[in-house]
Order: structure tokens, then sequence, then C-alpha cells
């Protein structure tokens, strides 16, 4: 009898549940898929002709398609902290590129996505790249690692730590190293080697991959590293298996919290370097390992989007999908990129890639897809990854802290031709201004071409004005024959960035 009631009450409470998921279109489940280093050209549906991208193409052609859609940064911590956050980076001076040893950059005060969403009752979680530091300086890689994901929001975090050519090469699951034999306990240095441990620098006879710049330390899996590392043997990832693993780790999420709503970012590490293509993948674009992790994230992202359909969840999720920052070839190592680059443009009409102020470094594909509910359209509005803060809240009907993110969810969900009316853009610690059709770049001090990654960017002493509308590939400067349109723009642009961002010393 008792069994029998609590059967009833058990299907009962399933049936209720199962209703709320499918009836509440205000609580669908959340997906930022987020790749690293992807450009604005490299998805057939953003124009690429030399790479086929089928299943990433079908969020873009059956989702809203953003030919406008900024990360904030042309670097990955910075627009992973404007994403997560909803501040701009350029309001901490922290959030710069940062070494594997790191501390965290979001203080466990602070409003972030996940927070907002278990606000609104949500189950949250990351599967992939950090790369906001974790700990408070000094991190026992052997004991509890934090704090960290867990602590600024993540329920559930999977994680590598800064990026794959970093050490520590380890994946981190909820705060320890997974796989570590405590008789085999990691160490971690960005200052010096450890004794005996061979380097990049000192044994090229053991790396596979030869290293351009920078990248000369502990040589992991035959891959020379940045920073030094010891011990942890057992627990060092494979890295031709990280696109898979990470997959599957996704995959098993969405099995198991399918019952209420979930926000899940998966953060994949491809195109970023180094580029190591699972055998299945090697070879397959002719381009070189770039063009082989396009393709192979663009199949991981196919199998997703099947366990979501198998799970019967996939008209219930939101999914967003974009990219860090711009493209690069060269960003140290030997891997072909440049070679066997043929006639893709990674960056499309864009100028300038990552670590550049010029288009194609913040400008990166964005759309977002949901099944039944968002109609199939190709919108110009200015949106920014900033802005999903502000704009999940309004969907799932939560207040957000206050921050730099503005609620564009109409714009987002296509129903509204208008995003943000402007934004600041950053490259390194430069920033520069966009509103409407126009972007300005004020002037700075700095090499106008990187010696190492050969992207242009777009550093100059003069000011700089583009219409992008007319001229999005910035060949036509106008700030010497618009001063009208230049003062407007800068006006704004230092109403919001104060008059202190240049790094040329004033007489
Ligand atoms: C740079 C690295 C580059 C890449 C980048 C971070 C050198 C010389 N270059 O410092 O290879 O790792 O940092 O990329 O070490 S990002 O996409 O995570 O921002
Ligand atoms: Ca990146």
């Amino acid at each position: 009898m008792r069994i029998k009631l609590t059967v009833k009450l058990l299907l009962a409470l399933f049936v209720v549940q199962a209703s709320v998921q499918a009836k509440n279109p205000g609580k669908p489940n959340v997906i930022v898929i987020y790749l690293d280093d992807l450009g604005y050209g490299d998805l057939s549906s953003y124009g690429a002709t030399e790479l086929s991208t089928p299943n990433i193409d079908v969020l873009a052609n059956e989702g809203v398609k953003f030919t406008n859609g900024y990360a904030t940064s042309a670097t990955c911590t910075p627009s992973r902290y404007g994403l997560l956050t909803g501040v701009y980076p350029w309001r901490n001076p922290k959030a710069k590129i940062l070494p594997g040893s790191a501390p965290l950059i979001i203080t466990t005060k602070q409003e972030t996505l996940p927070k907002m969403f278990k606000k609104a009752g949500y189950q949250t979680a990351i599967v992939g790249k950090w790369h906001l530091g974790l700990g408070a300086g000094n991190v026992n890689w052997n004991k509890h690692i934090s704090p960290g994901p867990n602590e600024v929001g993540f329920d559930d975090a999977y994680i590598l730590a800064a990026t794959q050519d970093r050490v520590p090469t380890v994946y981190i699951d909820n705060g320890y190293v997974d796989g570590l034999d405590p008789k085999d306990p990691i160490s971690v240095s960005y200052k010096k080697n450890f004794e005996g441990e061979p380097t990049g620098k000192d044994n090229p006879e053991l790396t596979t991959l030869k290293w351009h710049h920078g990248h000369n330390n502990s040589i992991v899996n035959g891959i020379p590293r940045i920073g030094y590392m010891k011990g942890g043997n057992a627990a060092k990832w494979t890295d031709t298996d990280m696109a898979d693993h990470f997959l599957k780790k996704a995959q098993d999420y969405v099995k198991t919290h399918k019952k209420s709503p979930f926000f899940l970012y998966y953060a994949m590490q491809q195109p970023h370097v180094p580029r190591t293509p699972h055998p299945r993948f090697a070879g397959k674009s002719g381009m070189g390992p770039r063009g082989d992790v396009i393709l192979e994230a663009d199949w991981c992202i196919g199998e997703f989007m099947k366990t979501l359909e198998q799970e019967g969840i996939l008209e219930n999720t939101l999914i967003v999908f974009s990219s860090d920052n711009g493209p690069v070839l060269q960003d140290g190592y030997y891997d072909d990129a440049m070679e066997k680059i043929g006639k893709h443009t990674p960056g499309g009409v864009l100028r300038g890639g990552k670590y550049s102020l010029f288009d194609a470094g913040t400008r990166v594909p964005f759309m977002v897809y949901w099944k039944g509910t968002v109609k199939p359209k190709v919108s110009d509005a200015l949106v920014c990854q900033i802005d999903l803060l502000a704009s999940m809240a309004e969907l799932v009907g939560v207040d957000a802290e206050p921050t730099d993110s503005q609620n564009i969810l109409p714009a987002l969900l296509g129903k509204k031709k208008k995003g943000r009316k402007d934004i600041v853009l950053e490259a390194g610690s430069k920033t520069s201004y966009r509103t409407g059709d126009w972007v300005m770049i004020p002037p700075y001090k700095g090499a106008k071409m990187s010696w190492h990654s050969f992207v242009e960017s777009g550093i100059d002493m003069e000011f700089q004005l583009y219409n992008l509308k007319e001229d999005p590939s910035q060949q036509n400067n106008l700030a010497k024959s618009n001063p009208k349109q230049l003062n407007k723009l800068l006006a704004k642009f230092e109403s919001i960035r104060g008059k202190d961002y240049s790094n040329i010393k004033k007489k």
C-alpha cells in the first residue's frame, strides 16, 4: 500500500515536473557553446567556402545569425570575464591573459551568469576551458582547489584550468585534479623549471610539435607548453582526446540533469593552439591541424545536438553559440596553419584577428538557436556576449545585479532589429568604440603588426574612424575627412571609458 502510494506520488511529481519543462517557455535549458579563437569567417554559414561546418551551420541557419555579434575583447580571459560577469573587462586590470597559476579574478561576491540562473532555480555547470584563474594564490594542485568555478556559481565544473598550451595539463573535476595519483603530486611554476625536467628549449629531440615563440617550457605528450610542471603523470590529459572527453562530459551532464532546467557553459578548446585533432580528423580539412580541429568541433556539436534531441529536450533548450576572440594562424607552434591556409579567410572580410583592435579581433560568429521558438533570421543588430547576463535574466524572470550588461533579449530572440546602441571593445589594454555602423580607434603607441603572430594590431598614432557598413574591411580611415563624426564618437567613448585610456604620454 505504502509502496503503491509512493510510486503514485513519484509519478505525479514526475508528470508535474515534465509539464513544467514542456510548458514553461520562460525556463528553457540554456547552453552557451563557446569556441576558442574561432574567426568570423571560419564557418560555412558565415561565408567560408574552403571549410564545411554543417552542424554549426544548423544553429546559424535555423536560428538567429548575427552579423554584428561581439566578444568584449580580442583575447580569451577578458572575453570570458565579460561573458560571465557582465562587466567590461577593462574595468578589471587583472582581466588579461592569465598564466595557469593565476588566482581567480572573479570575486565570490560578484554577480555572474550562473549565479543569476541559480536565482531562477536552475542547475548550473561548466564543461571545458576556464582561464579565469583558480585559488587565491599559490594553489596546491594536490588538494581541493578553491575558489574556482564552483565558488562563483557553477554547481558542477569539469575544466581545464587555463589553456591547452599552458600547464597544468590536467582536468579539474569540481576542484580536484581528475585521476591524480597522490604518490605523484603535481607542482606548477611559471617562474622556473623543476630540476631535471626536460623543456622544449633544451630538449627539442623530445618534442613532436616545434615551438615558434613562447611555448618552450615543460613538454607534455611531446608538446612543449607555457609554464613548468612536474608530477601528476597519471592525471595528464591526452591532447588528441580532449574534444571527445569534453563532449562526453557535456552529453553526460545533459542526460543526468534534464529533469529540471539547467544552464550549461560548454567551453570548447578548438581551434586554439596546440591544435591536436583526433586521428579521425587529422588531415581531413586539407588545411592542416587548424582546419582539422574546426571540423572536429563541428562534429562534436553535431553529436551534442543529437543528444539533446534523443533526450527529448531540444525544443526546450536555447543555445547561444559564439567564440571568445578572433582568429590567429601562427600562435606559437609550427603547425602549418599559415602554410596550408590556401584561399580560406578566417576573419572573413574583416581586418585584423586575435589580439587586434581591428574588427576581426572581437567580431565573431554569434547565433541564438531555439528549435520551434526562435525563427530563422539574419540579424545585423549590435549584440555582445556581455549582454547575456541581463538578457537571460529577463528570459528566466529574475533580476540580475546591475553591470554593463544590457537586456537585449528581443534582439537575441530575433524579435527586434536593434540590440545595444554602442560598445567599448578591447584588445590587450587598449580600447575602441563602436556605435551604429561607426567604429573609432583612438591613437595609441605600439607596433602595427605583431612580430610573432603576423596579425595587424589596429594600433596607430592617429585617430581612426571607419564606417563598417560601407567599409567592413576598414580600408578608409575617415577621421580626417569627418571630424564631426569622430568627435561625436570620442565624446561618447570618453563618457563611458573615462579620459585616462591612452598610453601616449601627454606633453
Ligand atoms: C599568448 C600565447 C598564445 C596564446 C595566448 C592566449 C605566447 C607567445 N603566446 O601569450 O599562444 O596562448 O597567450 O590565448 O606565449 S587566449 O585565446 O587564451 O587568449
Ligand atoms: Ca581565445
